[in-house]
């Protein structure tokens, strides 16, 4: 588990390095190039398990086609479908999951969002109580 800081400083540099064109770290788990515990996927979606859990529970929700959707910033009425799509599928990973007592999800965004992967996502975290508000 990486240090507050450290996610910190990665967000900045992954955002002074945000390349809408080139492939993401994502993007080569959807095509399997990148090994990933995938849990959930549908036409759309792709749903695995985070590297760093920050939770017993942490899977990560994805567009299989990221679409110019690198973050919810940037979103157009043409992503509404796929938003849907993403978080009804937490609430059906979390039912998966057995998260019954509860979970969170969440949307990084930008540098002060401590976004590191510029290609939309959910993050599904449970199986702890979580604290309220976050860092
Ligand atoms: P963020 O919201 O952009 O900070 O989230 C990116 C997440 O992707 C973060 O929690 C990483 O641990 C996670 N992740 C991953 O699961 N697999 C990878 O190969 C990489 C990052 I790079």
């Amino acid at each position: 588990v990486r240090a507050q800081g450290d996610e910190e400083a990665a967000a900045k540099v992954a955002a002074a390095n945000v390349d809408t064109g080139a492939p993401t770290i994502f993007d080569k788990i959807v095509s399997r190039e990148i090994p990933a515990t995938v849990v959930y996927e549908t036409e759309k979606v792709l749903a695995f398990r985070d590297i760093n859990p920050q939770a017993p529970v942490h899977v990560v929700l994805i567009p299989k086609k990221r679409d110019g959707l690198t973050q919810l910033s940037k979103a157009s009425e043409g992503n509404k479908d796929v938003l849907g799509e993403l978080l009804f599928a937490a609430k059906v990973v979390a039912e998966q999951e057995g998260l019954e007592k509860g979970f969170r999800v969440v949307i990084n965004d930008g540098p002060d969002g401590c976004q590191s992967v510029y290609h939309l996502h959910l993050h599904l975290m449970g199986g702890r109580q979580l604290k309220w508000p976050p860092g």
